[in-house]
Formats: structure tokens, sequence, C-alpha cells
């Protein structure tokens, strides 16, 4: 039998922490046959309800499941993890300023980088979740210099997979017949949700590319890319709260792929940092697409860049500079 692996997941007592436990626990992460001890830390304010999440796992009788850590200490929270996946964070509220939250987030992600370079283990491997993700990640990376940069990350998945969801109900396909789609850059509205180079398995079992299958060039570079990109604000019209349950369903995503590996042919996309591919500028976290082997993830190289991608994609890098910068001001405050 495996060993347990140790799952941190920080703002657990909330929305998306309520909805990702139990499917780590359930195995839908790492596994069905990985057991798990679970960390979850939440803040003071929340550790009633963290406490509660805790009986449910509990009642829930997961056999996976071989401890639950519930604590509100961040030392605790972090020993021993092996996965670490960053959901807690200050929300921006109404007529808060963006510099306000950033320099909450960056505070806490300072704070939380040298828990986890002190106390996880050796090669944790770390998704930042909460907003703004890709800059938190990267306070992170800078504040645990002992953890390989290559072992943090951030969460695009949710775009991707909201992607590959837009093409299958416009072709009506179902949405595993799709791959290959891209989401470059910043989890943020100014991200580029790219299909040059996705495929569809059409009804006959062959193989199309999403451009042919669609014939709407239109479509494709102008509501299919701002329906992606504002799926986020549409999902809170509808439901008055954010994205949870698909938030959760990509994390599990993003670290089983990472670690279990990308099947053959297809890749997915991540925040990772970037190492100049593509022209984007080393020293930001921006979402490329990657396959995953052996538990490291690597840049799929040479796709074509057109001049209509290469703006948007230069865009969203701009955007993560200025937040970059933002950050930076912040901590110098
Ligand atoms: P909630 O407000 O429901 O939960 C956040 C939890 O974090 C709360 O329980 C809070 O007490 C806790 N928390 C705050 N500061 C903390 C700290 N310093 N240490 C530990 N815990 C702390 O938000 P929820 O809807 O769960 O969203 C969580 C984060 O995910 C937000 O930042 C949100 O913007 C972000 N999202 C990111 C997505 C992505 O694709 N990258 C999509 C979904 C989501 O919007």
């Amino acid at each position: 039998a495996k060993d347990p692996v140790r799952v941190l997941v920080t703002g657990a007592a909330g929305q998306i922490g309520y909805a990702l436990v139990p499917m780590i626990a359930r195995g839908v992460m790492l596994g069905p046959d990985q057991p798990v001890i679970l960390h979850m830390l939440d803040i003071e304010p929340a550790a009633e309800a963290l406490n509660g999440v805790k009986m449910e796992l509990i009642d829930a009788a997961f056999p996976l499941l071989r401890g639950v850590v519930a604590t509100t200490d961040v030392a605790e929270a972090c020993k021993g993890v092996n996965i670490a996946v960053m959901v807690g964070g200050f929300p921006r509220k109404e007529g808060m300023e963006r510099k306000d939250v950033m320099s909450k987030n960056v505070s806490i992600y300072k704070a939380q980088a040298s828990a986890l370079e002190q106390h996880a283990a050796p090669d944790c491997k770390v998704l930042v979740v909460a907003n703004p993700a890709n800059t938190n990640a990267l306070i992170l990376k800078e504040f645990a210099p002992s953890i390989p940069e290559k072992n943090i990350t951030c969460l695009t998945r949710l775009d991707h997979n909201r992607a590959l969801g837009q093409i299958s109900e416009r072709l009506n396909v179902h949405v595993g017949e799709v791959k290959n789609v891209i989401i470059w850059g910043n989890h943020s509205s100014t991200q580029y949700p790219d299909v040059n180079h996705a495929s569809v398995i059409t009804t006959n079992g062959a193989e199309k590319s999403v451009k042919d299958a669609i014939a709407n060039d239109d479509w494709l570079k102008t509501e299919f890319i701002t329906t992606v990109q504002q799926r986020g604000a549409a999902i809170i019209k509808a439901r008055k709260l954010s994205s949870a349950l698909s938030a959760a369903s990509a994390a599990c995503d993003h670290i089983r792929d990472w670690v279990l590996g990308t099947p053959k042919g297809t890749w997915v996309s991540m925040g990772v940092y970037s190492d100049g591919s593509y022209g984007i500028q080393p020293g930001i976290i921006y979402s490329f697409p990657v396959t995953c082997e052996k538990g490291q993830w690597s840049i799929v190289q040479g796709l074509k860049v057109d001049e209509f991608s290469r703006e948007k994609m230069d865009a969203t890098a701009k955007e993560l500079m200025e937040e970059k910068s933002l950050a930076y001001s912040c901590l110098n405050r």
C-alpha cells in the first residue's frame, strides 16, 4: 500500500475549499489508490467553520482519508506537506482599490512562502488559486527561494476547461473529444484563450482542427474569447457567488496531470515561471501550454504564433509586468 500524501488546502473554510476537500479525500486529485492526509488552514474568524468542515470530513468516512489537520497556525498547517493548494486570500471588496487588495495578498503570500519553505516536504508542489493568482504565485516564489521555481504554479486550468466547454457546446460533441486549447498569460480578463492548435474528434472518429470544425473565424476571434474571459463574471451574476465547484475540479485536474502526467498528445494550461519561451519575458508567472511527465511540467515548444495571437499574448504579459511592479511597490511600503 502507498504511504499517504499530505495535501495542504489554505482557505479551507471558504467556498472553493468546501468543494475541494471532499474531492481530494475521494481520490479525484491523486488517484483512487493514493491515501491522503488533509491539512486545512484558515484564519481565526473562520476557525469554527473550519472545524465544522473537519467534522463533515470525518462523517463522510472516506476510505482514502488517513487524517485531518485543521488549524489556524500556518507552521502547523505546512508541516511535512507534499502538495500545497493555496486558496486562501484577501478578496476584493466593493470600493477597494487594486493596490490595497494587492497589498493584503502580498503580505499573506510572503508569510506563507516562508512557512512553506521552513516546514513543507522538500519537494513540495505548490498551486496558487487565490487571486491575483499569477502574482500571488510570483510573491510566493520570491519569498521561498529554497523551493525549486518549477514547483510553484498558479491555476489557469479553470479557464482552459471553460474553453474546452465552449468548443464542445458549440460543436455539440463531448468535451472529452476536444483537446489542446491554450490559455496564455494572466488569470484575468486579459487572458488569451487560443484555439489555433486545438483539435476535436468528429462523429466519424476522425481528428479535425477546431478551426476547421467550427469554420467561423469571426466567432472564434470575438465571442468565444470574450465568453471565456468573462465566464467568472457570468457565474457571479447567475449564482451571486463566484465559481467554486468548477474551480475545485480544475485544481484537482491541475495537480493530477502534474503528478501523474498528461495523456500522450495532449497538453494543458498551467501558470508557470516564464523561461522566455514564446518571447515572454522571464520574471513573471505566465500561463503556457505544458505537458507533464514524472512529476515535471515542460512548456510545449514550437507552436506557430500569428500576429493576432502575438498581440494578445503580449498584452496579457504587459498586465502581469504591471501587477508585478504594483506588488513590489506594496512590499516596499
Ligand atoms: P472564500 O472567500 O469563500 O474563501 C476564502 C477563504 O480564505 C476564507 O475562508 C478566508 O477566511 C480564507 N483566508 C483569508 N485569508 C487567509 C489566510 N491568510 N490564510 C488562510 N486562509 C485565509 O473565497 P473562494 O470563493 O473560496 O475563493 C478563493 C480564492 O480563489 C479567491 O481569491 C478567488 O478570487 C480565487 N479564485 C481563483 C480562480 C482561479 O481560476 N485561479 C477561480 C475561482 C476563484 O475566483
